[in-house]
């Protein structure tokens, strides 16, 4: 196999019903130990590359090679992303690709990536824990507000909702009213081996600060670009990926 699991069809309904009526499913237990294995080793060896500090690989080609990319090419994979989209959503996505993305927040550099509130371009998202602290406090857990908002049908709504929420002045005192209590998130303390599911473009999410001490890495896998093809769509993505590329120099500067 050489994806990350399997999916039958009745786990897949009740993760869909899960992800309407609770705003998030879990899969248990969902990856076997050596899959799990295998993919620590392979961001140990990227992390390496990185002088231990903030990374991200965005899309197959930074992934080529490794399990994260094969799983996003699986054509059975890519059937059970189908099932759970058709499930939840009732109907099929209008884009067929998967856009995986490999997160590793360590160091320093990692502080200023946590709290970044946002809604994800695509729909459907899936996140596989690969590290997460086991520290009591500052393990970097995935804060959702979940199914926030409806599939907007203009790209143009959907523009202008993510230029508000997603701005360092809504995030910071987005920040500050979860820390005083007044906004009350989902907390998701993230266990690997378990894979974790929830509407991304719906649900307002970010991770919480990490200790710097620690690695936190996460894969995602991004299915069903409500939009796809539009322009707004084309320039999201490339904006994410300048971001991306930024921290990353960022952090090799401040290392160096
Ligand atoms: O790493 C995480 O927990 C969440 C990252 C995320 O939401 C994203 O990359 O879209
Ligand atoms: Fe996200």
């Amino acid at each position: 196999m050489s994806h990350l699991f399997s999916l039958d069809d009745t786990t897949s309904s009740r993760l869909a019903v899960d992800m309407n009526d609770q705003g998030y499913a879990v899969l248990e237990k969902a990856l076997a130990p050596d899959v799990l294995q295998e993919l620590r080793t392979y961001v140990d060896e990227q992390a390496a590359r990185h002088n231990n500090q903030y990374f991200a690989y965005h899309g197959h080609g930074p992934l080529a090679g490794s399990r994260l990319a094969a799983t996003a090419m699986s054509a059975e994979f890519r059937q059970h992303l189908a099932r759970l989209h058709q499930q939840g959503h009732g109907r099929t996505a209008p884009s067929e690709q998967i856009f995986p993305v490999l997160r590793c927040v360590q160091g320093h550099s990692g502080l200023k990536e946590s709290n970044a509130f946002h809604f994800d371009a695509t729909l459907l998202t899936m996140l596989v824990p690969i590290f997460i602290p086991d520290t009591g406090k500052d393990r970097g857990d995935l804060v959702l507000f979940p199914n926030l908002r409806r599939v907007r049908g203009s790209v143009l709504v959907n523009a202008v909702e993510k230029a508000f929420y997603q701005n360092p002045l809504c995030r910071r005192l987005m920040g500050w009213c979860i820390e005083r209590g007044w906004l009350k998130p989902q907390l998701l303390r993230m266990v690997p081996g378990n894979v974790y599911f929830f509407w991304g473009y719906r649900s307002l999410h970010a991770n919480q600060p990490c200790n710097p001490a620690h690695r936190r890495a996460t894969a995602l896998f991004h299915y069903g670009d409500p939009h796809a093809g539009s322009l707004t769509t084309r320039l999201i993505l490339k904006l994410n990926q300048h971001r991306a590329r930024r921290a990353v120099a960022r952090s090799k500067t401040e290392a160096s």
